[in-house]
């Protein structure tokens, strides 16, 4: 059994499409990312990053409990104990590793930026510039990938898609011109109607991250360590 901690984003939307994929049992907790429950030392110990998502696997690799964090460890973690969707062929094998580092160092953090930059702060045009611009970069990236294989690592369905397709489907990229990104589109609708992709939505419910939230100015402070919660001035000192 699996205890996983989640909410409403697309990091955990990976891990559950993962676990519907390889249809395991869990138990789903939503934690509130705003009030605290991702720094309680209950939750440290499970992910010291205090960040969602994260598991605890009853059964480890030694029979005993695996606590594990990082969306990616996870899937590869996931996948490598049932066998399936890390390919054999050790060509396919390292390509995924490649397309699951290649989200988790490019298309997670700037997707991420992107999205702060552009709805979540205003008046800091140099930060919607560069990511906007890194976004497009990453789709073309992607799209050339995909114009020579099925899918992002090789011909079949991995961990690095799974990993790959929240971000791209759920991050709304304002007056993007999808006549240019076919097989993007095409991997997309691929994926999207897979019934374990359509469960885990389901499980995950509410994400839309275009939506007005309903924090206060100091939830919002709190979540992006901002404000009276930043701490750019502890390194005033070491400039001298
Ligand atoms: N590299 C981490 C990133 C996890 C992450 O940034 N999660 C976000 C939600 S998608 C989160 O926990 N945000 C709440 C916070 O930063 O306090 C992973 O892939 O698991």
């Amino acid at each position: 059994m699996i205890e996983f901690f989640g909410g409403s984003a697309p990091n955990p939307l990976k891990v559950l499409i993962a676990m519907e994929e390889l249809k395991l049992s869990y138990i789903s907790h939503n934690l509130d990312i705003i009030n605290g429950a991702l720094k309680t030392p209950d939750y440290l110990a499970i992910n010291p990053n205090s960040k969602i998502p994260a598991i605890v696997d009853s059964e480890g690799p030694d029979g005993k409990p695996m606590p594990l964090a990082e969306s990616g460890a996870i899937l590869w973690y996931l996948a490598e104990k049932h066998g399936q969707f890390i390919p054999a062929d050790l060509r396919d094998r390292y390509a995924t590793l490649q397309w699951l580092m290649f989200q988790m160092s490019a298309i997670g953090p700037m997707f991420g930026q992107y999205v702060y930059f552009t709805r979540r702060v205003e008046n800091q045009p140099h930060g919607v510039e560069r990511y906007t611009t890194e976004v497009l970069r990453l789709y073309d990236v992607i799209e050339r990938r995909l114009g020579e294989s099925r899918f992002l690592a090789c011909d079949e369905y991995t961990v690095a898609d799974m990993a790959t397709f929240p971000a791209m489907r759920y991050v709304k990229v304002t007056g993007l011109d999808w006549s240019k990104y076919p097989n993007i589109t095409r991997w997309l609708d691929e994926i999207a109607a897979r019934p374990a992709v359509i469960r885990a939505r389901e499980v995950l419910g509410h994400l839309d991250l275009d939506d007005k939230i309903d924090f206060t100015p100091d939830q919002w402070d709190r979540l992006f360590n901002r404000g009276k919660y930043s701490r750019a001035d502890e390194l005033s000192a070491e400039t001298e």
